[in-house]
């Protein structure tokens, strides 16, 4: 009985060998590797992860919403769609000052990218001109760039590279199949096709999904194969689980259980040894443990900041406290690597806390001690 599972496990794990790059996985063996044993896919997507990465080192970007509101778009899981009523109002797009002085506290709080979104189908022309001042005085404040605008075409992806936009973030959200049940306004083959123009453009690709809108395993499995697709693979890969917001379709949709998040965090990572695997929306309402099983698939970037684009996101502190908690740090930048001021910003934060941690215990120890 032993021995069998044992030979059952080990031919599984040979459908992925390590060192090796693909993109030609089929959604049975990506599926495959999701039916593994948890501790072996857990443990060959930390073989992979310790590859390619420093286990203990975490990509800090933040995001904000610098078009709130109203879009055009009908993504059943999203706030801000113009669809539902979810009480958010239309705003304007954001004066290039109120970013400046946004990134500034980002990177202050040990943020090392700055990840700007609109809620636009895909940007206009008196609007880019503005985007394009917000790239390159964010970028002036030695950030990494990111931006979520919606569709682009070449011009636009081109200008953005040539402003200095390190990243442009645009998700397949769900499997092609799944697709048609989520958004009817864009297609799947739009998106692929802003993603070409982004890596044409020279610029670094961050794509990803949602988990959690009451999709199909094999879904799970095929939005991973369609990222695993794209070559070269995203340089950034955010999982979001569903933040089920009230107003939006999905707003009763049934719980993801947290182990088939992993596992999907998990097979991401052994599809793309060299991304960033980003544990993205959700964490607010994630417990400290799945968190932390995220991190020990290999999700290696998180959102860092009190709110995302509208809705909540951990409080600062409370990352702060986890990452001393496990002994993680922040990457550093890129782009940047010899500018230790990044690191040292938050890890004096980091100093900070855990020295308030160790004070907290040794009162309490006193505390202990005075009543034995
Ligand atoms: N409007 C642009 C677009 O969709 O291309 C950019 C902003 S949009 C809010 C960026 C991504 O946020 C979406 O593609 C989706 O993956 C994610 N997102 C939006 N609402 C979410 C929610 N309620 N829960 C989890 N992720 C969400
Ligand atoms: C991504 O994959 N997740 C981020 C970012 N890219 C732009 C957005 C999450 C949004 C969650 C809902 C909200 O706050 O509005
Ligand atoms: Fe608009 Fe983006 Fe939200 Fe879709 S996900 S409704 S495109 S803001």
């Amino acid at each position: 009985m032993i021995s069998a599972s044992h030979e059952s496990r080990a031919a599984s794990l040979t459908l992925a060998p390590r060192g090796e790059i693909r993109h030609d996985w089929t959604v049975e063996e990506i599926e495959a590797l999701f039916a593994l044993p948890f501790n072996d896919l857990l443990f060959h997507a930390q073989q992979v992860h310790r590859d390619h990465f420093d286990p203990n080192a975490v990509q800090v970007s933040t995001l904000l919403s610098i078009k709130t509101g109203a879009c055009p778009e009908d993504c059943k899981y999203c706030p801000q769609s113009g669809y539902y009523n979810t009480g958010l109002g239309k705003e304007k797009l954001l004066e290039v000052e109120k970013v400046v002085e946004q990134a500034r506290a980002a990177r202050e709080a040990g943020a090392s990218r700055f990840c700007m979104g609109a809620a636009w189908k895909s940007p206009r022309e008196k609007d880019l001109d503005v985007v394009l001042e917000m790239v390159r005085r964010v970028k002036a404040l030695g950030l990494e760039t990111c931006m979520t605008l919606g569709m682009v075409d070449t011009d636009q992806a081109g200008r953005l590279a040539e402003a200095g936009l390190d990243y442009y973030n645009h998700n397949l959200d769900t499997s092609p199949e799944y697709y048609g049940e989520i958004i009817t306004t864009r297609t799947y083959a739009d998106r692929l096709e802003t993603l070409g123009h982004v890596r044409q453009a020279g610029m670094k690709v961050c794509a990803g999904g949602i988990l959690g809108m009451g999709e199909a395993p094999r879904d799970r499995a095929a939005l991973l194969q369609q990222l695993a697709r794209l070559e070269p693979h995203p340089e950034s890969v955010p999982i979001n689980m569903l933040v089920k917001v009230p107003g939006t379709p999905l707003e009763n949709v049934d719980d993801l259980d947290p182990i088939e998040f992993i596992r999907a965090i998990a097979v991401a990572r052994i599809l793309m040894p060299q991304s960033h695997v980003r544990l993205s929306a959700g964490r607010e309402q994630m417990s400290e443990s799945t968190q932390v099983l995220a991190f020990l698939a290999g999700a290696n970037s998180i959102f860092y900041g009190d709110q995302l684009l509208t809705t909540g996101n951990p409080q600062v502190d409370q990352d702060r406290a986890l990452f001393v908690k496990l002994g993680l740090h922040p990457e550093q930048r890129e782009s940047c690597v010899d500018d230790a001021h990044q690191q040292a910003t938050l890890e004096t934060a980091l100093v900070r806390q855990s020295a308030t941690a160790l004070d907290t215990e040794a009162s309490r120890l006193a505390y202990d001690a005075t009543r034995a």
